[in-house]
Formats: C-alpha cells, sequence, structure tokens
C-alpha cells in the first residue's frame, strides 16, 4: 500500500511558547485531513509542550547526539527527544552539514542512535549550487545516500529520505519539476540498491522554498511523497494549504 503524503514543517530556529497556538491550528488542520500524515519539528525547547498537545500530528526535533548522555554540552540525545514527546528526528540538514561541520559518517551514526531511541529518521540529502552547475547533483545526492542511511534488517520501514538542493533552501528558487522528477527516481533507485525491495516503500520528501501556491505542482513530481517546509510551515494557514495540495 502507498505511503500517505507526508508534510512535514521545520521550524528551525524559529518559536518560543507564543506559537502553541498556531501548533494548536496545525494540529487541528491535520484532524481535518487524514489522508495526509503531518509533522513538526520545532526547536527543542517546544517539543514536550507540542507534544502534549498534539492530537494528530507528529513532533519531531531537527537534530541529536549520536551518543546516549555525556559530556556534550549543549546538545541532545535520541532518547532525551523521544523522552520529551518526538515520534522522529530530522537529521543531516544542509544548515547542520555546512554550519556545524556534519558528515555522511556523523549522520549515520546520528541515524542510528536515533533509531535505536525508537525514533522514525528524516535524513537530508541535497547538492549545492556549484555541484548542480557542474552536473554533479546525482552522483553527490547517492554519495550521500550511501554514506549517510542507516542499514540493517527492518530499517528502511522507519526511514524517510528528504531531497533539499542547498540552492533551493529559503531562497525562493525551486528545481523545475522534470529535474525534481529526475533525481527523485534516482533515489529511489538508489534507495531499492540500498534497502532492496524494501526501498521501493521509503517516502522521499522534497523541501526548499515550497509554499502554498507552489506545492501542488512540485508534489505532483514524480517520486514526490510529500515535503520538508521550513518558512512556511510557521503559519497555520500556509502550511495547511500545502497540506490541504497533498491530499
Ligand atoms: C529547507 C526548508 C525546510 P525552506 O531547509 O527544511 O526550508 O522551506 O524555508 O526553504
Amino acid at each position: 500500500m502507498a505511503n500517505r503524503p507526508f508534510i512535514v514543517g521545520n521550524w528551525k530556529m524559529n518559536g518560543t511558547r507564543a506559537m502553541l497556538a498556531e501548533a494548536r491550528a496545525i494540529d487541528r488542520g491535520a484532524a481535518r485531513h487524514a489522508g495526509v500524515r503531518v509533522a513538526v519539528a520545532p526547536p527543542f525547547t517546544l517539543i514536550q509542550a507540542l507534544a502534549e498537545n498534539a492530537e494528530t500530528m507528529a513532533i519531531g526535533g531537527q537534530d541529536c547526539h549520536a551518543a546516549a548522555s555525556g559530556a556534550y554540552t549543549g546538545d541532545v540525545s535520541a532518547a532525551m527527544l523521544a523522552d520529551s514527546g518526538a515520534s522522529f528526528t530530522i537529521l543531516g540538514h544542509s544548515e547542520r552539514r555546512a554550519m556545524h561541520g556534519e558528515t555522511d559518517e556523523i549522520v549515520r551514526a546520528k541515524a542510528e542512535a536515533a533509531l535505536a531511541a525508537g525514533l522514525e529518521v528524516i535524513v537530508c540529502v541535497g547538492e549545492t549550487e556549484a555541484q548542480r552547475d557542474a552536473g554533479q547533483a546525482e552522483a553527490v545526492v547517492c554519495g550521500q545516500l550511501d554514506c549517510s542511511l542507516p542499514v540493517g534488517e527492518g530499517v528502511a520501514g522507519r526511514v524517510t529520505v528528504a531531497y533539499e538542493p542547498v540552492w533551493a533552501i529559503g531562497t525562493g528558487r525551486v528545481p523545475s519539476v522534470e529535474d525534481i522528477g529526475a533525481i527523485h527516481r534516482a533515489i529511489r533507485a538508489r534507495l531499492v540498491t540500498i534497502y532492496g525491495e524494501d526501498g521501493a516503500g521509503v517516502s522521499i520528501l522534497y523541501g526548499g522554498s515550497v509554499n502554498a501556491a507552489n506545492a501542488a505542482e512540485l508534489l505532483a513530481a514524480d517520486e514526490v511523497g510529500g515535503a520538508l517546509v521550513g518558512g512556511a510551515s510557521l503559519q497555520a494557514d500556509s502550511f495547511l494549504a500545502i497540506v490541504l495540495a497533498a491530499g
């Protein structure tokens, strides 16, 4: 059976308790669109409050540490996320790869830790503009999949991939539907190489400047199973318009 479309809001470093009303509105909207799986990844500080109030949407983290506990000032473990009410975490977002030096190997270690803590993982991949201009987008993305994704028996069912071209993030620029379809097909093929037939069931999200106006077109591209949404997930109205477009 095909997966429900999966729409995930990545609030990044935005949101205080003043956003709880917005979160409740998103949750109520999610209940009206049962054909779409809706999730929000707020900052760590809001996970517990959102999780305690959410009836329909899933709540997740934006990162976790690979270690279970220890002297890692400022970091949060996967078990802490789960304890706060998270059911998944985003990993390997390009902002973490670029600003925090996260390598594919680090992303994989975090993913293994998250799975061990009972979380699902959304692993992000994507090429820079220079890599795309050099014709390397597919090779870069497939290399990231090879080295970032957790592997093992039964793992594929708890993994989602988010394809986010770095040059489309927060810029208002998006690839053509044809380009999105082409790279999503390449990702699908690689997932089948990595996971065997289970790779056919892994959801592949598109992310990068998704908004209420472009969502329907982007979500209709080949092999796009949903969206990872940044800026447009901060207002319930715009986020729910994307959920509606997915349903
Ligand atoms: C890409 C995306 C969410 P935005 O980072 O992960 O953000 O929709 O603001 O481009």
